[in-house]
């Protein structure tokens, strides 16, 4: 991304990269080139810009004449994050929804069991992050929907079989098929500095059956067709403390802060907290409270690590996790 690009152009991105339709992208896009400065370091990303706008435009039709039929799947984000499950056959996607969630997906020590997207809500201490379990991929199987979903989601969970020596052929495979369509699963989030197209989207490596000896070979092995360093966790999840370990794991990739608000004069709540990003400002959280607090905010006092006893801050003060803040408008 070329250096000093307007925070309110990086909020429109980020939107961009979680609209669902044709209709939205054209209208955040529009927007994107009204914010985006103009001078020589970005002109190329301009021009990506206006060329994405066109196929956009065109996009728009096509969504509207498309035969019904195509597979559609729409899953409103539901708490602090959406997180996809991907991988090849029989890898744990689904067996990791089941364990961490509510939902009730089929698992099977057998390949190609699941057919369709399923989410379910996984808690975390006192946040929810929404969890969604999708078919396997292979070089010959491959749902076009999941190129959204992928793109749109705060964190990917790449499933790998542990016990298999088929997983690190697979998993690369599915790495390969998201390249292909120019998705790249990473270590962050973000568009690519030189071609607006490509995104990369921060991923967790999942070993599933995970105390197999065979692990790290596999994961050598894994490292040797695919250099990205991506973060992994190992997993039984026949063992409770693992898949504790597991939430935590994902919400500690998910890199958010926890915040408790309390109106003046009223008591705090503690209840259910508000989610932002990891260095996240006061005004990102009043902007998460109310869309108008953000510009009425005059300042606000802070219990917690960032400040203490109450101590007043402005607007760029940044959060801690578990702060709890008083906002004055
Ligand atoms: N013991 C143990 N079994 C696991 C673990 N992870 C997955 N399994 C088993 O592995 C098999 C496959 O798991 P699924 O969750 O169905 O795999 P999937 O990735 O959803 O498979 P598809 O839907 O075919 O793509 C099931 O029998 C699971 O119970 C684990 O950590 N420990
Ligand atoms: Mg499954």
């Amino acid at each position: 991304m070329p250096a000093n690009l307007p925070p309110q152009y990086q909020k429109a991105e980020e939107e961009y990269r979680k609209a669902q339709t044709a209709a939205e992208r054209f209208e955040i896009l529009e927007r994107m080139l009204v914010l985006i400065p103009k001078h020589k370091g970005t002109e190329k990303l301009q021009a990506d810009l206006k060329t994405k706008l066109k196929e956009t435009k065109g996009d728009i039709q096509t969504e509207k004449t498309a035969p019904k039929g195509g597979k559609v799947y729409r899953f409103p984000r539901q708490g602090a994050a959406q997180v996809i499950l991907i991988g090849g056959p029989n890898g744990g996607k689904s067996r990791i929804l089941k364990d961490l969630t509510k939902a009730e997906p089929e698992v099977a020590d057998y390949p190609f069991t699941t057919r369709e997207p399923m989410p379910g809500m996984m808690a975390f201490e006192d946040v929810t992050v929404q969890l969604i379990d999708t078919p396997p991929i292979t070089d010959s199987l491959f749902e076009p929907y999941l190129v959204n979903f992928v793109r749109s989601a705060d964190l990917v969970i790449l499933a790998f079989d542990g016990t298999s020596d088929d997983a690190p052929e697979a998993t690369a495979t599915v790495i390969d098929q998201f390249r292909q369509r120019a998705t790249i699963l990473s270590t962050a989030t973000g568009f690519d500095e030189d071609d607006f197209s490509k995104l990369c989207v921060k991923t967790l490596l999942v070993v599933t059956r995970g105390s197999d000896s065979g692990v790290q070979d596999r994961l050598d092995f894994l490292r040797e067709m695919v250099p990205t360093l991506f973060a992994t966790v190992k997993v039984d999840l026949d063992k409770t403390d693992e898949r504790d370990q597991l939430r935590k794991a994902i919400f500690d990739a998910l890199g958010l802060i926890r915040l408790y608000t309390k109106a003046p004069g009223k008591p705090a709540d503690y209840t259910s907290p508000y989610t932002i990003p990891v260095g996240g400002t006061v005004e990102d959280l009043a902007g998460k409270v109310h869309r108008d607090l953000a510009e009425k905010l005059k300042f606000a006092k802070v219990w917690g690590t960032s400040a203490a006893d109450g101590q007043s801050v402005g607007r760029d003060h940044v959060l801690a996790d578990k702060d709890l803040v008083e906002l004055h408008s």
